[in-house]
Formats: C-alpha cells, structure tokens, sequence
C-alpha cells in the first residue's frame, strides 16, 4: 500500500488554461459568472485546482488564446501561485488564411506562416521553462479530390522537421491525432498510425499524444497505449470523455471502466515512471458545470482509475494468464475495478495536510464567491478570447 500511495503521490495531472474560460458548442457559448478575463486569472483558477487535489501542479497554455508581452513574468506569476507551465498548444487553427489548411496548406506562404507560428511556440517554451510543444492540426478535406492527400503528408513532414530542428535540448514535441472535424473527408493526421509514422521517422523528441476523444466509435484505446509505450511512443494524454464525437466532457464521465482500462496499460507499461516522460494532461471544456470543480473532478477522476489500476494484483493475473485462466484473469482484473478507492485517496490527501474531500474543500473556501465578486468588467476568456 505505501508503495501504491507514493506512486499515486508522484502522479501529476496538468489541467489546460482553456477550461477555464468560457467555451460551448457551435450553437452557443454560455458565460459563467467569474470567469478569467486573462492568463494571469486562468493560471490563479488552476492553482485552486492544485491547492485542493495536491497532484496537478501544470498547466497548460494555448497560443495565442494565452498570448501575454511576457512570457517569464507570467511563468513567475505561476510559480508564486504554486503551479508551472505546462505544454505550450500551438493553434494553427483559428485564422482565415488556415481554411484549406495549415502546415498541409497548397499555398507556401500559408505553411510558412503555420510552421513560423510553431516555431514561435518554442520560443515561449524557451521563455516560460516548457519541455512540451502539443501539436494538433485541423488540416484536412472535405471532399474527394480536393487537393492531393499524398503532398499533403509531404508538407507536413517537411513543416514537422523544421519545428523538430529547433527543439531544445530537454524540449520535445507531442503531435496528437484526431479521426474528422472540422475536416470531414480526410484529415491529415487521422490516427496514431500516422502520428506514430511521422515521429518514428523524426526521432526520440517526437512523440505521439492520445486525445481520448478522437478515435472512432469503439476504439481499443488501451491497446494504442499499449503499443505505443511499449514502443518509448506515448508522449501523453490529453484526457477527456465522449459519448459521441468529440464531445470533450469530464474524463471519467463517459465510461470509467475504459479509463480504468486504459491506466492499467499505463502501469503495466512503466507509464508512471516519470522518467518515461508520459505527460497526463486534461483537454475538456466546462460547457454548463462551474469550471473550477469541474476539473477538480476531472482530476479525482484520473486519481481513481489510477488507484484501481494500481491495484490489479500483477502476480495473481500473471499466473492465471500463464494457465489460459480466462476467467480467473478477468476475474482478478474486475477485482481490481470494483474496489472503492476512494477511502485510500481520503487517506491519501489527509496524510498530505489536505482536505479528503477536494471538491467539499473547494466549495467551502469561498474561491468562487470571490472570483465572482472581484471579476466584473472586462472581457471573460474563451475560445478565441
Ligand atoms: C483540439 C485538440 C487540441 C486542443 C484544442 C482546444 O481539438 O484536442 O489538443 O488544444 O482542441
Ligand atoms: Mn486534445
């Protein structure tokens, strides 16, 4: 058990800036009360989320929705907050110029402008002490024909190389995969076989992040981590749940049992070792929960599948595979997930000088009635903001 707790300990969550602000779906975005008009306020919500679960100490920033004159005073804004900078998103995304395309854009001058805006990632990580640049591209067709899908993989390659270059020493990147949308016929990283391809080829700082809500219907999500850890791939998750498409709730919500899954893998993998490097990264939008305790949750979220899959008992299931003990195995894989771990994270966060309850914590400490209080005025973050 001790060994359990430390694991749990060590693991940390890193919540993106983008959840606390106000987001919503392509009919309509409702403002919350008390929603950061700036960096500076996201990065002081985030530190709420760390002071009440102790386990999310990053965050992570989305250029240029976190564009700020300078990056190193807000870094120094974290850190007196108690938290760092996280993975630096690029958003290539969001411009007129990127309607046919980004870094796979036909135009030269368009993919130079994408792939400048990547580089200029770096430089913020170089500024505000990130290893990690996420990269995620909305490039794709929509119709058949529309441009050439094999110089389209040329152009990014040629794009991903460049950025590849100009990493750091201790810097890498994560490009991250999605099935469609916005583009609706092909996209141009669809999936982690192609992310996997790209990075392979490129080298040991390029490596692949899993968005759970990205693959098709059914996916086997735990045998991609699977393989990609086993192969020094899997640079992280962005955490999520979806019930459909990419519907970013709260991880956990949808299905936990595939989270549990999908942990499993992780330790099973050595995924918690922090040398491995898998970074554990929350990517969701608060559309009608208060966005603080919604990633408070998130976070307990994780914990809890992580404990569970902590607990599979790696001997006993060992040996009942060696036999072909179909059911014995599943047996003690169910074990493991039916256990209520909640009183052990209780323990947990108690012996650590916190509350046992984030989310009661939360509540009590009058955070959100102040925020609500203090932030009138202004112009509320959201996508875009
Ligand atoms: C994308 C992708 C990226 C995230 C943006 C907000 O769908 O998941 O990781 O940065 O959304
Ligand atoms: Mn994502």
């Amino acid at each position: 058990m001790t060994d359990i707790k430390a694991t749990l300990l060590a693991q940390h969550i890193e919540t993106p800036s983008w959840a606390y602000g106000n987001s919503g779906t392509r009919f309509k975005v409702f403002a919350q009360k008390g929603v950061p008009r700036d960096p500076y306020e996201k990065l002081a919500d985030a530190a709420q989320v760390h002071a009440h679960t102790g386990i999310a100490p990053t965050v992570a920033l989305h250029i240029p929705w976190d564009k700020v004159d300078d990056y190193a005073d807000l870094a120094r804004h974290a850190r007196e907050l108690g938290v760092g900078i996280g993975a630096i998103n690029s958003n290539v995304f969001q411009d007129d110029d990127y309607m046919l395309g980004s870094v796979t854009h036909p135009a030269k001058r368009v993919r130079r402008k994408a792939t400048d805006h990547l580089l200029e990632c770096v430089d913020i990580m170089d500024a505000t002490g990130s290893d990690t640049l996420k990269l995620w591209f909305s490039d794709g067709i929509n119709y058949p024909g529309q441009d050439d899908i094999r110089a389209r993989q040329d152009r990014l390659a040629e794009s991903l190389a460049e950025v590849y270059d100009r990493l750091g020493e201790g810097q890498r990147f994560l490009l991250e995969y999605k099935l469609f949308e916005p583009a609706f016929y092909a996209t141009d990283v669809p999936d982690w076989g192609t992310a996997y391809a790209h990075c392979v080829k490129l080298g040991p700082k390029a490596q692949v992040v899993v968005d759970t809500g990205h693959h098709a219907p059914g996916t086997n999500i735990e045998f991609i981590v699977a393989f990609l850890l086993r192969e020094g791939k899997l640079g992280g998750f962005d955490f999520n749940s979806r019930f459909y498409a990419d519907d970013d709730l709260m991880v956990g919500a949808a299905d936990p049992f595939q989270l549990f899954r999908i942990m499993y893998e992780v330790v099973r993998g050595g995924g918690l070792d922090p040398e491995t490097g898998v970074a554990f990264m929350l990517d969701q939008c608060h559309n009608i929960e208060p966005k603080i305790p919604g990633q408070i949750r998130s976070v307990m979220n994780v914990q809890e599948a992580t404990a569970k899959a902590l607990l599979v008992d790696r001997e006993a299931l060992a040996a009942a595979q060696a036999e072909g003990d179909v059911l014995g195995a599943n047996a003690v894989f169910m074990d493991a997930y039916n256990t209520d771990v909640r009183p052990l994270l209780a323990e947990l966060r108690e012996e650590r000088g916190l509350a046992p309850d984030p989310m009661a914590a939360y509540a009590k400490s009058g955070y959100f009635e102040k925020i609500v209080a203090e932030r009138v005025g202004g112009q509320q973050a959201g996508w875009g903001a």
